[in-house]
């Protein structure tokens, strides 16, 4: 091995004319023009709330290889906002960053983003299970008594919610989200997210990948309704081994159990600056994503 051929891990990327649109934990968004954005992917990854100071090599083509396969997987489902991934298609002026900008980024439509999270539940996880455990309802939706952490739900639930001003999101109840959103709408995009989610979670089931629960974004552009954002990767969704599930508790996640691990054994009182990760812990996890693009898609991640 030549160590001094490191891969290139982005943390920030740097395109000193463009403006920023929107930036979030591990994602950056700018504007190129009137009807696109530049949807970019970074190497930087979260754990217990926070950015770590270590990317992840490879993270941010892969979740960007993963969204394309999946918005083309789902074409006949859902149009998206992808206008193009391939950077030399790009407009004249990102061409100076091809560099940075080849296989993490993609051109989208810009749109008008709908502000409720539209979130699909197959098992019982995360803040599901809480309320569960609680009242026995999530999001206003009566389960059957008796089910355990990471039970399978007899069939999917939509389970809404909005960003709350922690930076958290806040369940809530289909009934609030027609009042936020209408109800001709609400019932649009609870159907498309239930649909799309059985479509991707019976796929990756085949291939030996749970999916627990995931979150879509929708917006509205001149040619309709999309499906934007990221799409049904492991950070906008729980992935599980399926060889390895055992409801009754919680899961080992697909991708960050090497890095929680390592946090816990090294005791992070979970409040900033978060840590910095071993180069094996970081490499470690990097294969782990890699490993989740090649079992759902079938190939490599290309070069
Ligand atoms: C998505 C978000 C991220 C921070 C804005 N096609 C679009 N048109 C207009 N706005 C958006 C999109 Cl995808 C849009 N977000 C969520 C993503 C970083 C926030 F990468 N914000």
């Amino acid at each position: 091995m030549n160590s001094t051929l490191s891969p290139d891990i982005i943390l920030r990327t740097d395109f000193p004319e463009l403006e920023l649109h929107a930036s979030g934990k591990v994602r950056d968004i700018y504007s190129v023009d009137n009807e696109h954005l530049l949807f970019v992917a970074t190497d930087r990854i979260s754990a217990f709330d926070y950015v770590l100071a270590t990317g992840i090599p490879q993270k941010g083509r892969v979740l960007t290889q993963l969204s394309l396969f999946w918005f083309d997987f789902l074409k006949d489902i859902v149009p998206n906002h992808l206008a193009t991934a391939d950077a030399h298609r790009y407009p004249p002026e990102l061409q100076k960053y091809a560099a940075q900008l080849c296989g993490r980024s993609m051109l989208v439509v810009r749109a008008d983003m709908i502000a409720i999270e539209c979130v699909v539940r197959g098992y019982l996880s995360g803040s599901g299970w809480k309320e569960y455990k609680s009242s026995g309802v999530v999001c206003g939706i009566k389960l059957p008594a008796g089910l355990k952490e990471s039970d399978k739900l007899p069939e999917p639930i939509f389970t809404p919610a909005i960003k709350a001003t922690s930076g958290h999101d806040e369940n809530i109840s289909f009934d609030h989200m027609v009042t936020l959103a209408g109800r001709e709408l609400s019932e649009q995009l609870r159907d498309l997210s239930v649909r799309i989610y059985q479509t991707a979670a019976d796929y990756a089931e085949k291939r030996g990948i749970i999916i627990a629960d995931t979150k879509f974004e929708f917006g509205r552009t001149p040619g309709g309704l999309v499906l934007a954002d990221e799409v049904l990767t492991p950070d906008s969704s729980r992935f599980w081994p399926k060889d390895k599930y055992r409801p009754g508790g919680q899961q080992d996640s697909f991708d960050k159990q090497y890095v929680r691990d390592y946090l816990e054994a090294i005791k992070w009182n979970k409040q900033p600056p978060a840590p910095a990760l071993p180069p094996e812990v970081a490499a470690q996890t990097s294969e782990k994503y890699i490993e989740a693009y090649t079992q759902l898609t079938g190939h490599p991640l290309p070069a």
